[in-house]
């Protein structure tokens, strides 16, 4: 399990470790991820160090809550074509079962294609 000190998640917030940054402010960071999946695919993430999904607790409705209504403008604004014909997909990958990677609670946001659609 990682701890702030050595969170590359908490070094990208802080500014420490060099982002494509979409959005700050004083509880949220959100930046391009590294590997996209998708045309647009960027990462949203509390400041505050958070392992996963699987530790919030009610004191962290609001950020959360913050977090998933900045998730529809940022996608328009990074390029997502507008709901319904367009639209995005979150995903929050949560321990090891869940595939996270990174242990710091991040939610994906991808759009900007259709790759989700099975034939
Ligand atoms: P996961 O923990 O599996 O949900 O995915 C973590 C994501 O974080 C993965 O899509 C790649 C991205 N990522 C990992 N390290 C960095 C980094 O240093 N910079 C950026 N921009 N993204 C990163």
């Amino acid at each position: 399990m990682s701890h702030p000190e050595n969170c590359i998640f908490c070094k990208i917030a802080a500014g420490s470790i060099p982002s494509r940054k979409v959005y700050e402010d004083e509880h949220i960071f959100a930046f391009h991820d590294i590997n996209p999946w998708a045309p647009v695919h960027f990462l949203l993430i509390p400041k505050a160090h958070i392992a996963s999904l699987a530790q919030v607790g009610p004191e962290h409705e609001a950020m959360l809550g913050r977090m998933l209504t900045l998730a529809p403008r940022l996608a328009l604004e990074q390029g997502c074509n507008p709901y319904p014909e367009g639209g995005f997909r979150i995903v929050s990958n949560t321990g090891v079962e869940g595939g996270q990677e990174v242990q710091h609670l991040h939610l994906h946001v991808m759009g900007g294609a259709r790759p989700w659609l099975r034939g």
